[in-house]
């Protein structure tokens, strides 16, 4: 299926942090190879004056999701760390939108919506249907496009620039499938018109 970006679009690009790629604390196997596609769709957007956001996950040094205060994770993204800034390789344009979630020490939020100013930033700049990419597919990824979905939003995601960290082998597929069946669309760089 062809989709022609129209005003009303932008780009979402979901946590794309050292952190999360090779090397880093919390380290998503493969992640890496969706850095070129996550810079052609960035390039495309920008060509045509569209939106770019990026959501990063920003969190205090003692967050309770850190496995020493009780929780899942290794520490990352610590705010202000080398380990939570964008990876060098990803080509984020200058007027990019920079969107910090769970910032606060007692409570962990894998969507970019929660409080955040996500939603407040979407309605200033008319967004009407946003492209998702990004990791970790089953977390940050999977979180944002269920609450995008509820709030009304079209969610196209990029099915060629996301990667799941897959803690059980189907975790990324099953997020996808769930997304398809809250009414996301997933598409391919070669479905977007020239
Ligand atoms: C994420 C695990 C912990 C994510 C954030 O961005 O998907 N995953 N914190
Ligand atoms: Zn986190």
């Amino acid at each position: 299926m062809t989709i022609r970006l129209v005003p009303g679009d932008a780009l979402m690009i979901i946590d794309v942090q050292n952190d999360f790629l090779l090397g880093g604390n919390l380290e998503i196997r493969g992640a890496d190879v969706i850095m070129t596609l996550l810079n052609r769709y960035i390039a495309r957007f920008q060509i045509l004056h569209l939106p770019v956001i990026a959501t990063r996950d920003w969190h205090p040094p003692d967050h309770c999701s850190f496995i020493d205060q009780g929780g899942l994770w290794p520490p990352h993204c610590v705010a202000g760390s080398i380990g939570a800034a964008f990876h060098a390789h990803l080509t984020l344009p200058a007027d990019a939108h920079i969107v910090s979630k769970a910032t606060a020490r007692e409570t962990e939020a894998y969507s970019a919506f929660a409080g955040s100013g996500l939603f407040e930033l979407l309605q200033s700049l008319h967004i009407c249907r946003i492209f998702a990419g990004g990791i970790a597919t089953e977390y940050c990824v999977h979180n944002t496009v269920i609450d995008a979905l509820q709030l009304g939003y079209s969610v196209v995601i990029l099915q060629d620039a996301i990667q799941a960290l897959n803690r059980q082998p189907n975790d990324g597929r099953q997020a996808v499938q769930d997304m398809i069946e809250h009414g996301a669309q997933p598409a391919h760089f070669c479905e977007l018109a020239a």
